[in-house]
């Protein structure tokens, strides 16, 4: 089928008119009048004052002075990309909205990825949750879908957030530390607030720490319904599923990589789309019917619950595909405003309370960032359709609004701009009969706290198990009160007894008998708070696959980042194999030499060095190949660093191959008994290797790597 032009992917209608290109062009003033000198202030003499008539400097330095905005107070930290979403079928047996109908139009997307709790110029490495904004332009309206990279949240109610984004963000009095949860005013916080544990267990999984943004997999988190032409709805949870699986790195080269290069997601997500790997995710639904609403063990209003694949499986209908990065970051990656009210026709809200307290929080956060209003009007976030309303002047007004009438109902105006019926695709919300009392409080069928955790951990796979236990450790090991630290194994020990004790020893304390009163009386114990405390832990599904990454996508290597170690002299037939066959599947191979410039192979050939070992560390990459040659291999030895680049891809569990003297550099470092391990290949041939590497990492290895100090 011949799909519709992308409108956001070749240059979206809403950017391409705003698009200013210097090249070629004379410098001017903002007022258009060509400058001859942008060097030096207009000054009495040479060596005088400066005169206050320059209005040359008065409007450069005026525009520099203004040029930051206030970060986002949460998520500040983030990188987008452009791209499109189209449909495999029509899901209109749920929803008339066009995007989920129509399957011939691709439907452009601006996705904004970020971590949460760290300042605009804190690491990507940070163990956090992922942001996983999605801007849909499509010909009804705007829909954002606001989600993150896990499937749940902290807390249940809106009321919350305050409290839980203070507790995470750097302590007031020291603004210490920065983008990282191990500090203790969080964990006063999550020890108190038990709802808060299934997130908090996903953050100490491996998904706190992704690989890269296109290896992640994206969740609305809340539960939103679908609505048909007849008006019949459908709750509906939405689901990101990346081609690429989800891979994570271990905690220890995320430290390191903050060092190494605190840009690494940002920039792996710009390479891959500038080198044409364009990521994909595809687009799945969870359905349940309105009539089995109360079916679960848990509310469907209840964002700290995920549903089990196993109980509702997730129909893929769709894909999205990232294909364009921003022309800069500013006016794009930086102004974008989400909001969880942009919806159209055939998606609408559920009574989830975080859900209806972002509906108001978004807009109120841009007014005070984009400082104006009007932010609707800035390119990206304008809309494709065409917007007519009633609605005008204030800050920062782009447009000229025509005529004479600015009210409704008009006649001078002809009575436009007009309603629409909802046959012509006119918004009307759900009518969801509501008979309530107004009340302050949290219905008790939030209050299971642990099924879910438990439900977590028990999928995971020994070495995902292994991660968690000492995430908690080194997150409970930072902070200074041992109050705190006991409550919070108090309740991992709830999670699951061995997790408890496990954590216990590694902090070098032990898990208390009960603390549920002192709990009880630092929240003030008054009935209705009673009401939060957890309820019983159930065990309604023994474990759910999907939520293990050791079950993902393990099929291919493309964009994976293979470091070659060559000194001068390398043996070129080996590494000539090796590399054709690692960019046949689109991996890139980089050049790591003990110099920079030139490195030259044992047929006299020069070849472009990538990096010199200086200035590159082994947690950039996904794997290594040591090609031989005895004076390239003489050369890696001569510098301590190749040995502990080598040793730390071991350690991280990574696919490292060997050819003819390469097996001599490897056995030189001194790691353990490696006969076994089917991720170190010597002299095997590219299959091995490339399977390997695909396999993302050899975790049996694990208990090895303990022996290994780098
Ligand atoms: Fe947000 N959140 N949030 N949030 N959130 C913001 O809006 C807020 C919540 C999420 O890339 C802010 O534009 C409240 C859940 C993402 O630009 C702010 C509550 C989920 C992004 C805000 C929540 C999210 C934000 C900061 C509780 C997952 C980044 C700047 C009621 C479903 C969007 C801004 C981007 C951003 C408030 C809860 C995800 C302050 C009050 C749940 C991905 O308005």
């Amino acid at each position: 089928m011949n799909k519709k032009e992308p409108k956001g992917t070749a240059k979206s209608k809403q950017l391409k008119n705003f698009e200013v290109d210097g090249s070629g062009q004379p410098l001017t003033t903002r007022q258009g009048l060509k400058v001859n000198d942008t060097n030096n202030s207009l000054k009495a003499g040479e060596r005088g004052p400066t005169i206050i008539e320059d209005f040359l400097l008065r409007e450069k330095i005026h525009n520099f002075d203004h040029e930051r905005i206030p970060e986002r107070i949460v998520h500040a930290r983030g990188s987008g990309a452009h791209g499109y979403f189209e449909l495999y079928e029509s899901m209109e047996e749920y929803s008339k909205a066009g995007i989920f109908t129509d399957t011939s139009r691709k439907t452009p997307v601006f996705v904004r990825f970020s971590t949460v709790a760290g300042s605009k110029g804190s690491t990507d490495l940070a163990r956090d949750v992922r942001g996983f904004a999605v801007k849909f332009y499509t010909e009804e309206g705007t829909w954002d879908l606001v989600g993150n990279n896990m499937p749940i949240f902290f807390i249940q109610d809106a009321m919350k957030f305050p409290d839980l984004i203070h507790s995470v963000k750097p302590e007031p009095n020291n603004e210490i530390p920065q983008a990282a949860s191990a500090h203790d005013t969080f964990y006063d916080f999550v020890s108190l607030t038990t709802e808060t544990l299934h997130n908090h267990i996903w953050v100490m999984s491996d998904r706190g720490i992704p690989r890269s943004f296109r290896m992640m997999e994206g969740f609305g988190i809340h539960t939103f319904r679908l609505i048909n032409k007849k008006g019949e709805a459908h709750f509906v949870k939405f689901h990101w599923k990346p081609k690429l699986g989800v891979h994570s790195v271990t905690w220890d080269e995320a430290v390191k990589i903050s060092g190494a290069d605190s840009d690494f997601h940002r920039r792996d997500l710009w390479n891959a789309i500038e080198s044409g790997q364009y990521p994909e995710w595809e687009l799945g639904i969870q359905v349940v019917p309105e009539k089995d609403e109360h079916k679960f063990d848990f509310d469907l209003l209840d964002p700290t619950k995920l549903i089990p694949e196993e109980m509702v499986p997730v129909k893929l209908i769709g894909k999205m595909v990232l294909n364009r990065n921003p022309e800069n970051f500013f006016a794009e990656t930086e102004q974008v405003a989400f909001l969880p009210g942009n919806i159209v026709p055939g998606i609408d809200f559920t009574n989830d309370p975080l859900l209806q307290g972002r509906l108001f929080s978004y807009r109120d956060t841009q007014l005070s960032r984009l400082g104006s209003h009007n932010f609707h009007q800035i390119p990206i976030n304008r809309p494709v359709s065409e917007v007519h309303n009633n609605q005008r002047d204030g800050h920062m007004q782009m447009e000229i609004p025509k005529g004479q009438t600015a009210y409704f109902p008009n006649t001078l105006g002809g009575g436009c701009p007009y309603l629409s019926k909802v046959s012509e695709g006119g918004f009307e919300s759900y009518q969801e009969r509501i008979d309530a009392h107004k009340i302050r409080t949290r219905s008790s069928s939030f209050s299971d706290h642990f099924s879910q955790p438990a439900l977590f951990y028990r999928s995971l796979a020994e070495w995902e198990k292994s991660h968690v236990a000492d995430a908690y450790a080194f997150e409970l090991g930072k902070c200074n009160h041992d109050p705190i630290k006991e409550r919070m194994l108090w309740l991992i020990s709830k999670i699951d007894t061995d997790l408890g004790k496990t954590v216990a020893k590694k902090i070098g304390m032990k898990v208390p008998k009960s603390i549920e009163k002192p709990i009880n009386q630092a929240i003030g114990a008054d009935a209705s708070i009673k009401d939060h405390q957890p309820g019983d832990k159930k065990n309604y599904l023994d474990s759910s696959s999907a939520l293990s990454q050791a079950n993902t996508v393990f099929d291919g290597i493309a964009t994976r980042q293979i470091a070659f170690l060559v000194g001068d002299g390398f043996e070129m037939k080996s590494f000539d194999k090796m590399k054709k066959a690692l960019e046949k599947d689109n991996a890139v191979v980089k050049l790591i030499a003990p110099h920079g410039g030139k490195v030259m192979c044992d047929q006299n050939m020069e070849h472009d060095v990538d990096a010199s070992i200086m200035t590159t560390e082994s947690v950039l990459f996904d794997a290594v190949f040591i090609p031989g040659g005895k004076k390239s291999i003489e050369a890696l030895s001569k510098d301590s660093k190749f040995s502990k680049f080598v040793k730390e891809a071991y350690k991280h569990c990574k696919a490292i191959a060997v050819h003819n003297e390469g097996k001599e550099f490897l056995d030189k470092t001194g790691l353990a008994d490696y006969n076994n391990d089917k991720a170190i290949i010597v002299d095997g041939g590219t299959e091995k290797f490339i399977r390997a590497i695909a396999r993302h990492r050899n975790w049996d290895r694990m208990p090895a790597t303990m022996e290994i100090a780098v």
